[in-house]
């Protein structure tokens, strides 16, 4: 077995091999196989993705704020760089700023707003970026804006599709004055700030560009310093715990461009200088995966569901199947590293007679929903009230229950249930048989419309019946009469014989 610290100089190794390899990893990227014939589990994670190959929507809004839109009838295409502000104006069209530049892996081309010529309207703009299902964040966010970078601006993302939206990280050249919080640079964070929304001014512009294009960035790096400041194996640890895994979670990221980069001329009336302040963006890198809970490697139907491993299901794999609830389900872990945890979902005990269960922590196992086969149990294994098990059948059989079938006229208070190991019924006072069907030796007519339920003594006269016995025919109540004697009790003579026997071994005698 490795040590941890071979881990670690493992995973340092790579890191500095590959500074863009995702922070998070696991050693396989199997979630199972068959070994021996039994399933063996893996946790399980997708290879991080770039943007590029991730399902998303990008919007911008106001979308009439990109360059060379039209507003209120007029067209918004005048811009100006420092440089070119005393010579001439600058136009731009929209297809040369289009929001899909953003993301088209072209540093070259990039998305323009307009200028601020509607100051002191403020120059707010929103960055949407809309992903149908939850992702995890694998490594750094980087907004590469070729011009100067905003003032202010804010990384802002959802857990519900838009509806709620929390900062992940704000930018301001004043961290103090623009948002009331102190300036502190990512590479501070620690464990124990690792939840705190900071500011930071490292990656604000005060003045709008001066000179060329820049090759210069926004980051959201809370992942790669945490990784640096934690260690990597650290970091692995502080994902066991909801609140800090959730820093990296999202379903959609928004990017908050507050203000742009300014010389402080907007409050003039100089229309000109206004065009200098806008914003750009040539590209927007990160690295994500589809969030699977360490269940699933891989997002299906166009990415917007995990195709879910360990006996789990749902968008996310965040829970287990039907069937599969023999204990809580988990999250899969990252521990011990490199290789994680599966924590899979285990199949409760239904012995083939349910489709689904819930897990019950008082009997710390699953409890078996809707037996069928006439089954019942927290395991589907017993028999229904009303019907007993076919010793000669294996459990799982679905001909394992049989029906008691009793008769209710021979059940003692209308019970007709049976031992739930015999099949016997219940049989009330003088009925008997399996099914309490039968009157008991020398008594008739438990199922005689006459007399419904009750068994009657036979009353056989012993002297007119063959062997002298007192017993008679179960439904007719008709004893066994010699050829010579007549009537149900044989107490007669048979039409033409006279004399009725004295004992036993006489016949009557014949006329
Ligand atoms: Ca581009």
């Amino acid at each position: 077995m490795k040590s941890r610290t071979m881990d670690h100089v493992l995973i340092w190794i790579l890191v500095l091999l590959f500074p863009w390899q995702p922070c998070l990893a696991l050693e396989t990227s199997k979630c199972e196989e068959e070994l021996d014939g039994e399933t063996v589990y893996y946790a399980c994670l997708g290879a991080a993705s770039d943007l590029s190959e991730l399902p998303f929507d990008l919007t911008v809004t106001p979308a009439e704020y990109t360059c060379g839109s039209e507003i209120n009838g007029q067209v918004y295409n005048d811009y100006a760089t420092q440089d070119s502000l005393d010579s001439e104006k600058l136009e731009c069209s929209l297809n040369d700023r289009h929001p899909r530049f953003m993301y088209d892996e072209d540093q070259e081309s990039y998305w323009q707003s307009i200028s601020w010529l509607l100051y002191p309207t403020p120059l707010h703009i929103n960055i949407t970026l809309s992903f149908t299902t939850l992702h995890e964040l694998r490594n750094d966010i980087e907004v590469a804006m070729p011009t100067a970078r905003p003032r202010e601006m804010v990384i802002e993302k959802s857990l519900d599709n838009g509806q709620t939206w929390h900062p992940m990280q704000y930018y301001a050249y004043n961290c103090r004055e623009a948002f009331d919080l102190e300036d502190q640079e990512q590479s501070a964070v620690s464990l124990d700030s690792a939840a705190e929304i900071t500011c930071t001014s490292e990656d604000s512009d005060a003045l709008p560009i001066v000179g060329e294009w820049r090759d210069q960035t926004v980051a959201f790096e809370k992942l790669t310093q945490l990784n640096r400041n934690l260690g990597p194996v650290g970091i692995l640890e502080q994902f066991e715990n909801d609140a800090f895994r959730e820093l990296f979670v999202f379903t959609d990221l928004r990017i908050q461009l507050l203000y742009p980069a300014t010389d402080g001329e907007e409050v003039s009336s100089d229309l000109l200088s206004k065009l200098q302040y806008y914003y750009t963006v040539s590209d927007i890198k990160l690295a994500a995966s589809c969030y699977c809970n360490l269940h699933g490697i891989y997002c299906k139907e166009n990415g917007t569901v995990c195709e879910c491993q360990h006996n789990t299901a749902g968008p996310n794999c965040e829970r287990c199947l039907p069937l599969y609830n023999n204990r809580p389900w988990m999250r899969g872990s990252y521990l011990p590293p490199p290789g994680g945890t599966a924590n899979e979902c285990q199949k409760c005990n239904c012995n083939d007679h349910a489709d689904s269960c819930v897990y019950n922590a008082t009997v710390g196992h699953g409890v078996c929903q809707d037996c069928q086969h006439n089954t019942t149990g927290v395991n589907c294994s017993d028999c229904q009230t009303g019907f007993f098990p076919n010793s000669s059948l294996p459990v799982n059989h679905s001909g394992i229950c049989i029906a008691c079938s009793c008769e209710p006229l021979g059940v003692r208070d209308n019970d007709t249930s049976c031992d739930p190991l015999t099949g016997q019924c219940h049989c009330k006072a003088g009925v008997t048989g399996l099914h309490c069907d039968q009157c008991a030796t020398g008594t008739y007519g438990l199922l005689l419309e006459d007399f419904p339920g009750e068994c009657k003594n036979c009353s056989c006269n012993i002297l007119g019946t063959q062997d002298s016995v007192d017993l008679c025919d179960q439904t007719t109540g008709q004893c066994p009469c010699k050829n010579t004697t007549d009537t149900a009790t044989c107490s007669s003579c048979k039409d033409k014989y006279w004399r009725f026997p004295e004992n036993s071994d006489q016949n009557a005698i014949n006329a």
